[in-house]
């Protein structure tokens, strides 16, 4: 039968299946395969076999949709990259109007990550309780008009949850986002039975070097099914290094500008006739994001 990996841990896979969650193993013939972690992830839609009534085995794994992964530094030179959770609908990344204090330079760096991935970010300004609404458009404006939607909510006074459930109902979304935020207080508030613990690290599971960055899927109980992944983010995201190359199709609005500079190999920080320059001379692309750009180009120089 069919099923959808909720949870991987040390070669355990829980997988939900119309007849309830089996605790499977990979059948032999898989693991020979491809001798990686990323075989089977969670997030993965997979061909199950029941051996007992409450394990099974993995025959086989459907095509990613998508997927949500890390690259990291490996031996020699070569890039591993860590298949972090398949089949991704988006990101929801929450931040906090206030306490913690908003940090835009930090929510351009896991735009950037959800970029990288090409999964569509949706931005989350919790406790909008703190502040007033003339002061979440100041903080959040720039980003709307970049063209990514904002949701503002108050988990602690339940505002915004609906248009939050409405958005997450029948897909599969990371959630990430500093700690403090509010993050597992909104699952809470979404779904009470989840009953994750507020004010206390994620769920995560570390092993050392190997940190487990996403712990689970959890099942959405609504009409249209859906999952949240809860994630502990920020320790990890030093590790993700996006290639300089690259980091500028990451911010959205620069795109347009990327075939114009006269060096088609332009980083965009002090080569003459650079079209991202010019649409920042021009306001076309915001001085914050772009001072964004360089920082991250600058903190990932290896
Ligand atoms: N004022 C206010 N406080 C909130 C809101 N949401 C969460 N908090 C508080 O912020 C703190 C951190 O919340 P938590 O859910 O643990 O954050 P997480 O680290 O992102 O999972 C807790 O003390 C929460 O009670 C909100 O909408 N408004
Ligand atoms: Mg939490
Ligand atoms: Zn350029």
């Amino acid at each position: 039968m069919q099923g959808k990996v909720l949870r991987a841990q040390s070669g355990f896979f829980w997988v939900q299946t119309d007849e309830g969650i089996l605790e499977c193993r990979l059948r032999g013939r898989l693991k020979k395969e491809r001798q990686q972690s990323d075989i089977v992830v969670i997030g993965d839609d997979v061909e199950v076999m029941r051996v007992s009534p409450e394990q099974g085995a993995i025959e086989s794994v459907y095509e990613r949709r998508s997927r949500f992964s890390r690259r990291q530094p490996g031996s020699r030179g070569q890039w591993k990259e860590d298949i972090l959770i398949a089949n991704v609908d988006q990101v929801v990344l929450v931040f906090a109007c206030a306490n913690p204090p908003m940090k835009p330079r930090l929510l351009d760096r896991f735009l950037v990550i959800a970029e990288y991935n090409e999964i569509a970010p949706v931005i989350v300004a919790n406790k909008v309780d703190l502040v007033g609404s003339d002061q979440v458009n100041v903080q959040f404006a720039p980003y709307q008009q970049i063209g990514y939607p904002v949701l503002s909510v108050s988990a602690r006074q339940g505002s915004g949850i609906e248009a939050l459930r409405d958005r997450l109902e029948g897909c599969i979304s990371v959630l990430t986002g500093p700690s403090g935020v509010g993050k597992s207080s909104l699952l809470n508030a979404l779904q009470p039975e989840l009953a994750l613990q507020e004010g206390s690290v994620s769920t995560a599971v570390n092993k050392g070097r190997h940190t487990t960055v996403v712990a689970e899927l959890h099942p959405l109980g609504g009409p249209a099914g859906g999952y949240v992944a809860d994630t502990p983010g920020l320790r990890e995201l030093a590790a993700w290094l996006v290639p300089q190359e690259e980091l500028a199709w990451c911010f959205p609005e620069m795109r347009p500008f990327l075939g114009a500079c006269d060096f088609h190999n332009c980083l965009h920080t002090h080569e003459p006739g650079c079209a991202v320059r010019q649409a920042v001379a021009e306001q076309t692309i915001t001085q914050e994001r772009y001072e964004s750009y360089v920082r991250q180009l600058r903190n990932d120089e290896r």
